[in-house]
């Protein structure tokens, strides 16, 4: 059964970056975790949040929560199977964010972690390295910058007879220093390419195994970004004419908007895809499903495999910096932390919702950029990608 455990909390100014790129004060809420309630939750005062003071963690037996409505499921978010550990998904789980929230869920022993990476080895090592009981993760080929990979990875996954309970899109690449560009297996720019349409295929897919889970809290998570920030190259995609030619760099650009190839322009770009994305879930099948579609800001995690492209002078500066003069600076495993958190714990079950944390690690939601918030570009982005995907 469920422990509660209630410490003192409160509502706290923190600085967050608000949709114009400025960091700016705002209200926080605290925030439980990994279903263990870090906090009492009595002093929300957003009214976006929509808290039950009176939903305890309840535990219900498998069997009734199988047999139960799907309405008795979304109206006790809380209801855990009894002794049957939960599933999650989660992509890029080698290193970095990803590691480190598979490392805390499965040491949780409540979580099962599908580890989907592309390197095996680095991966078993990885989990082993960071101490994740054997029996609580399973290592899964996943290749991004491969549309038969991903294929090819659900139908692994399904022959493994695991349920899904959550998905995690965690993966990314960052070419900061690419002069060229270089491109994935169906010949789509290669940062776009994994963070963005292997992803979009891998979650459409996926989306029927997370319908058939009876879990009681089904999510799908896309990790996003800072990227309405003021720093250049800023996020931009344009008419979207580069997505809509294919991305190839042959006939077309290998920009999302069209323009001239810039590696770190394109990561924000795939970004902002991700959480248009996010959106376009929410809006598409979250009242049908029940399923929670979220994004998160994990914070600036200065130390971690991202930056591997990088110049020496920029990997050597970038941590002090972000932990000195930005003071945004996040450890591998407090992001993970963090990360886990809206994964597992039963309060953030909001959809549709950006994530951010104060130094406080109190959660609040944060507000997306005017381009990342676009509904009818988050419509033209899936109807694009769906074609490039071959859904369409
Ligand atoms: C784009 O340029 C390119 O267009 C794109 O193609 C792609 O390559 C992308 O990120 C990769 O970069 C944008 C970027 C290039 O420029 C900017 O970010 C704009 C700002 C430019 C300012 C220049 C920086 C120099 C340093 C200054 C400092 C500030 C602050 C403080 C204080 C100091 C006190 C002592 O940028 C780069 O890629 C350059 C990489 C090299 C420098 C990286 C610097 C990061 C942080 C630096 C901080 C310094 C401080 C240190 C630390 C210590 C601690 C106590
Ligand atoms: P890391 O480089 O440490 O982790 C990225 C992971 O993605 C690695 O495990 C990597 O595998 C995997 N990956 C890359 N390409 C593929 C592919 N083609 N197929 C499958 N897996 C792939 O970076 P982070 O942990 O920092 O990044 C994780 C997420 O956090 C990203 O979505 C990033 O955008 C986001 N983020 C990071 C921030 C930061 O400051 N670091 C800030 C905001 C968001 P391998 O180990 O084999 O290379
Ligand atoms: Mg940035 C003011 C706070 C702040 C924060 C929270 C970040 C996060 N950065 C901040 C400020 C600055 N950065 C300033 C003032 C500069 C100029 C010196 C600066 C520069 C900078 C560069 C060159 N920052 C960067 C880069 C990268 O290459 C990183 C990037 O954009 O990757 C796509 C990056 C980042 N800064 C962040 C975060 C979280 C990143 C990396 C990852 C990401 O956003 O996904």
């Amino acid at each position: 059964s469920m422990r509660i455990a209630a410490l003192p909390s409160s509502s706290t100014a923190a600085f967050q970056e608000n949709s114009s790129g400025m960091w700016s004060s705002s209200i926080v809420k605290a925030s439980p975790f990994l279903g263990v309630r870090l906090c009492e939750p009595k002093h929300f005062s957003s009214q976006s949040f929509s808290f039950n003071p009176k939903a305890k963690c309840i535990t219900k037996p498998q069997l009734q929560a199988i047999a139960a409505p799907v309405e008795t499921k979304r109206a006790a978010p809380e209801a855990r199977r009894a002794g049957l550990k939960s599933s999650v998904i989660i992509t890029g789980a080698s290193s970095g964010l990803g590691l480190a929230a598979a490392k805390v869920l499965a040491q949780s022993g409540e979580w099962h972690v599908i580890m989907a990476c592309r390197d095996f080895l680095k991966a078993e090592k990885a989990a082993m390295a960071v101490g994740m009981p054997r029996e609580n993760y399973t290592v899964m080929h996943l290749d991004l910058a491969s549309l038969e990979s991903v294929r090819q990875f659900v139908e692994n996954f399904r022959r493994s007879g695991r349920p899904l309970d959550v998905l995690v899109c965690n993966a990314a690449v960052y070419f900061p220093t690419a002069k060229e560009p270089t491109f994935s297996a169906e010949g789509f720019e290669l940062s776009v390419a994994t963070n963005h349409l292997g992803h979009f295929l891998l979650a459409r897919l996926l989306l029927d195994d997370l319908k058939a889970s009876d879990h009681s809290a089904r999510r799908l998570i896309i990790v996003g970004s800072i990227t309405a920030g003021n720093i250049p190259p800023k996020a931009n995609l344009g008419d979207l004419r580069g997505l809509s030619a294919a991305l190839n760099g042959v006939q077309s650009s290998p920009m999302i908007d069209g323009g001239q190839f810039d590696g770190a322009k394109a990561y924000k770009d795939s970004k902002v895809c991700n959480m248009l994305t996010m959106q376009e879930f929410h809006r598409r099948f979250h009242e049908k499903t029940g399923i929670t579609f979220a994004s998160l800001y994990p914070g600036c995690i200065a130390t971690t495999g991202l930056f591997r492209e990088h110049i020496p002078l920029f990997r050597t500066l970038f941590p002090p910096f972000q932990k000195y003069i930005t003071k945004g600076f996040v450890s591998e495993d407090d992001a993970g932390k963090r990360l886990a958190q809206v994964v597992s714990d039963p309060y953030l079950s909001k959809s549709g919702v950006y994530w951010s944390w104060n130094k406080d690690l109190n959660s609040f939601e944060n507000q997306l950029s005017e381009e990342a918030s676009d509904p009818e570009k988050a419509k033209r982005v899936w109807e694009l990608s769906e074609k490039l995907v071959g859904l369409a």
